[in-house]
Order: structure tokens, then C-alpha cells, then sequence
């Protein structure tokens, strides 16, 4: 069988995330419309009867203005060695701007390289091209690809031209398994995810989630979480008037996580702040971003 590991890069906010859920047909990693969405490195599995896939999505490549963002840039650069293929995603519907260069200058690939346009269905065919023109130059031999992340469309030629380019090889996970990450991490990236969405301004980038237990009590079972930002004036902001942001983040919180694992649960939410975590060696590690 045809098997190996294909990394997914690029800036952030060009929809590397929701690349991969098109991929694997399910929700495994966040997507917001707001840049530096994901912060870890999120492993999807592709299985079909000749190959089997292993995808991983990445945090966007940016100038870093925080160890947090360091570290980020630092997992997508790492993701790049290891692998057989990496897919450098370009959101097509923008021009080439002073960002572009900054990856243009950071990123060097020894795997094989297909550049994949995405967001056709914002762009129009000039604009295309003279990104192409840009990409063609800078990068030895990549191959080209155009598709919509969100509507799905030509991700199965996508899936053709991978497969034309990966060795034969074991298979490496099982084929029910279509993601490396457990319950906790998922509940904590999906309260973290309607966090994004909600919260409004900068205080979004300084929010964290972290799981403290997941147990099964007299039947029910009973998630609690913090909810963790950088100042005290953000706790307020969480919080909402009367409370209402909190249980709307949690409602919301609850229903997904009841619709991924198909049962009821009870979930505790509250709010901590860790004063300037973003730049806590030691917190990083806690919350697993290290
Ligand atoms: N129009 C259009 N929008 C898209 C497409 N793909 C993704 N988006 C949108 O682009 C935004 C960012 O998508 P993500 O998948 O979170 O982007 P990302 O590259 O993972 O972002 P980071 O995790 O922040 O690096 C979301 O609002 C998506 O709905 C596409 O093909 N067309
Ligand atoms: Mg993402």
C-alpha cells in the first residue's frame, strides 16, 4: 500500500484546518475566521483500500511576538523535516503581500512540495496566475493545485496527486482511528473554538483552555474546565453581564461535545486568570503548547 506522512503549511487564517476536515470528512481540528486558530500540531488519518495518510495540520506561520508564538512556528517548521510531502496552502483570494515574504524567507522544504491555492471560490484566474508566478520561482519544482477548502471541491484530485507521490509503505494506525488526539484535548480545542468566535478584539489570542477532570459519577458524565486569560480585566469580559457570556460558551460547548461523542454530559465552566501566560515557559508546558 501506498502510505506516509503529509504536513499542512502555511500562514495563518489561509484554512489549513479546514483542509483537513475536508479530508477526513469530520470536524478534528478547530476553525475560526480568526488567525492563529490552532496551536498544536493535529495528526488526521486518510484511509482508502490502497493508501492510508497521515495528515498533519499546523499552527499558521507568522512573525512570532510571544514565546507562544515562537513555539507555534516552531511546530510547523518541525513538521516540514519529518515528513514525505508538505502541502504549503495559499489563501488565492489575496494578493502577495509583505507575510508571504516572511515565509518565502523562513521556510525551506527537502520533501516533495505541492503548493495548493485554496479559496478558488474568492478568487478570480489573474490573480491566480501571478501568484503562481511568484510560487513557481521561488520553489524548486512544486506542483500546483487549486481548491476549495470549504466547499469541498478537488480535494479527491488532491487525495489522486498524493497518492502519485508517496512510497509504498506499513500501515501506521489503525483504520478506525482518524485522529491522535483524545477526549480532553477535544473538549478543550472546542471551548477554546467558541471562545474565538465570540470573544471580540485581542482577548480571544489570550485565552487558553485546559481540562482538569473528566469523570463518570452516579451515570452522568462530568467534564470541568477553566477557561484561562491573561488579565483581570478579561475575566470580566468572559464572564459577561450577569454571566451570560460564560453560559452561552457553555451551552454552546456542551452541545458539540454531546454531538461528538453521543451522549449527554454535564459541564462545569470557570475562569482563571494566569497573568501573562502567553509568555510562561512554564505555563506553556501545563497547557501542552510545548
Ligand atoms: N471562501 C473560503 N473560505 C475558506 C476556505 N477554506 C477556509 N476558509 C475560511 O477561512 C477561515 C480560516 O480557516 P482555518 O481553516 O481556520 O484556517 P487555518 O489556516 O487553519 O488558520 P490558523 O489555524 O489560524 O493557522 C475560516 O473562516 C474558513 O471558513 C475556502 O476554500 N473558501
Ligand atoms: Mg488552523
Amino acid at each position: 500500500m501506498k502510505s506516509g506522512f503529509v504536513s499542512i503549511v502555511g500562514k495563518p487564517n489561509v484554512g489549513k484546518s479546514t483542509l483537513l476536515n475536508a479530508i477526513i470528512g469530520k470536524k478534528i481540528s478547530i476553525v475560526t475566521p480568526k488567525s492563529q486558530t490552532t496551536r498544536n500540531e493535529i495528526t488526521g488519518i486518510y484511509n482508502d483500500d490502497e493508501s492510508q495518510i497521515i495528515f498533519i495540520d499546523t499552527p499558521g506561520i507568522h512573525k512570532p511576538h510571544n514565546e507562544l508564538g515562537e513555539i507555534l512556528d516552531k511546530k510547523a517548521y518541525r513538521t516540514i523535516r519529518d515528513c514525505d510531502i508538505a502541502l504549503l496552502v495559499i489563501d488565492s483570494s489575496k494578493n502577495f503581500n509583505e507575510s508571504d515574504s516572511f515565509i518565502f524567507d523562513h521556510l525551506k522544504f527537502d520533501c516533495e512540495l505541492i503548493i495548493v491555492f485554496n479559496k478558488i471560490d474568492e478568487t478570480n484566474i489573474t490573480l491566480i496566475n501571478s501568484l503562481k508566478d511568484k510560487y513557481l520561482h521561488k520553489f524548486n519544482n512544486p506542483k500546483f493545485i487549486e481548491i476549495s477548502a470549504l466547499e469541498k471541491f478537488n480535494i479527491d484530485s488532491l487525495i489522486s496527486l498524493i497518492k502519485t507521490m508517496l512510497p509504498e509503505g506499513p500501515q501506521y494506525y489503525e483504520l478506525n482511528q482518524i485522529t491522535d488526539k483524545d477526549l480532553r484535548f477535544q473538549v478543550q480545542e472546542i471551548i477554546r473554538e467558541k471562545a474565538l468566535l465570540k470573544l471580540k478584539d485581542e482577548v480571544p489570542h489570550g485565552v487558553a483552555v485546559l481540562c482538569d477532570d473528566i469523570n463518570l459519577n452516579d451515570k452522568n458524565l462530568n467534564i470541568y474546565a477553566k477557561i484561562i486569560v491573561e488579565r483581570e480585566s478579561q475575566k470580566g469580559i468572559v464572564i459577561g453581564k450577569g454571566g451570560k457570556m460564560i453560559k452561552w460558551l457553555g451551552t454552546a460547548s456542551r452541545k458539540e461535545i454531546e454531538n461528538l461523542i453521543k451522549r449527554h454530559i454535564n459541564l462545569e465552566l470557570n475562569v482563571q486568570v494566569v497573568e501573562n501566560w502567553r509568555n510562561s515557559s512554564s505555563f506553556l508546558v501545563k497547557i501542552g503548547y510545548r
